[in-house]
């Protein structure tokens, strides 16, 4: 599992929202109804432009704040879901990541009794425990997988427009392959969740929950033990439940964490932040200098997920931020983890 901070050890404090102002929105063009018609249904156009990337007021690895530059692209409004996964299944015989035998030589000291095919499922604790040990809520559950979300023997009646989950990431590439489309790089998805917000602490604004309106499905209260439901889901939220952005994305913060296709780098590289002029679709493409030297499966590389999930807390992972960022193993699936896609507009975009 991905590690996690605390957002007190940080030094910004939990209450500490305030964002240095944003130096305007220069290169984004609001409200533009993108070049032609979209190359699926339920796409909205991201205009492309120059923006503020990370953030200097949470965690280490959204540090600094740097201007980049993405080009326009088309972006799948609302993330996933089971049912459209479920087609994507049935057209091609597509088989998980979480539904194949696992070799036990890439898992040295695993209990032979999980290696069988299964997923990562949070539980709620009974009360408050060491945020340090995320062994604590998390469950290797032998049998789930993106038909099963909850785990094999809970009820998945109803959840077809919920996100599917449980995805590795080249679940996710394989889907983006049968659809005609790709996963997103990082500075395109983070500049896409900002909707022209140049700067913001949220996708929506500067507010958690402006004039008490809830704004994404995220966790109220003290993690990993009381959800307060606050914004009226204990998981997963069927797509779409909350407001939009500012480019017509829904659930760009919250529900679940979405795979990029940039591997992870805890800091861009020198020449992104020494850069004379803005980079243009900055990417990282070196799955070696993802590899987490030194830690327990060290050996397999990770991708920058964005987003955040039910599951991010403010006393936890504050997280659902369009500059949070968080490394994911690559064959890693959870319950809290999906996908969206992109189709790259005329003009061009990162190479493949
Ligand atoms: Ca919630």
């Amino acid at each position: 599992m991905a590690e996690h901070y605390d957002v007190s050890s940080t030094g910004t404090g939990g209450g500490t929202l305030a964002h240095p102002p944003a130096d305007g929105v220069s290169g984004v063009q609001r409200g533009s109804r993108g070049p032609g018609r979209p190359p699926a249904a339920g796409m909205s156009w991201v205009p492309g432009g120059s923006f503020l990337m990370g953030s200097e007021d949470f965690y280490p690895e959204e540090r600094p704040v740097r201007r980049v530059e993405v080009d326009g692209f088309w972006m799948d409004e609302h993330l996933v879901t089971v049912a459209e996964f479920r087609r994507f299944v049935a057209a091609t015989g597509y088989v998980t990541v979480a539904e194949r035998p696992l070799d036990a030589a890439q898992y040295p000291g695993a209990d032979p009794a999980l290696l069988r095919p299964g997923s990562l499922v949070f539980h709620a604790t009974g009360g408050p425990v060491d945020l340090r040990d995320v062994t604590q809520w998390w469950r290797y559950v032998p049998g789930t997988e993106w038909r099963r979300p909850l785990g094999p023997r809970a009820s998945a009646k109803g959840l077809g427009e919920h996100p599917v989950t449980h995805v590795a990431a080249e679940d996710a590439e394989a889907y983006a392959a049968w659809a005609g489309k790709r996963l997103p790089t990082e500075a395109e998805w983070e500049f896409a969740a900002r909707g022209g917000l140049d700067g913001a602490v949220f996708t929506w604004g500067e507010e958690f929950a402006p004039g008490g309106q809830m704004m994404a499905n995220t966790w109220q209260g003290e993690f990993p033990w009381q959800n307060l439901l606050a914004d009226g889901f204990e998981g997963t939220s069927p797509v779409g439940s909350f407001p939009a952005n500012g480019y017509g994305l829904f659930d760009m913060a919250g529900n679940v964490w979405e795979w990029t296709s940039d591997y992870y780098v805890a800091r861009p590289s020198a020449e992104v932040q020494h850069a004379c002029c803005a980079p243009r679709n900055p990417r990282v493409t070196s799955a070696q200098a993802s590899l987490a030297h030194g830690e327990p499966g060290a050996h397999i590389p990770r991708r920058v997920t964005k987003g955040g999930s039910h599951l991010c807390a403010p006393n936890y992972c504050l997280r659902y931020r369009p500059a949070a960022r968080q490394p994911q193993a690559v064959d890693t699936s959870t319950c809290h983890l999906g996908f969206r896609c992109i189709v790259r507009g005329a003009g061009g975009g990162p190479a493949e």
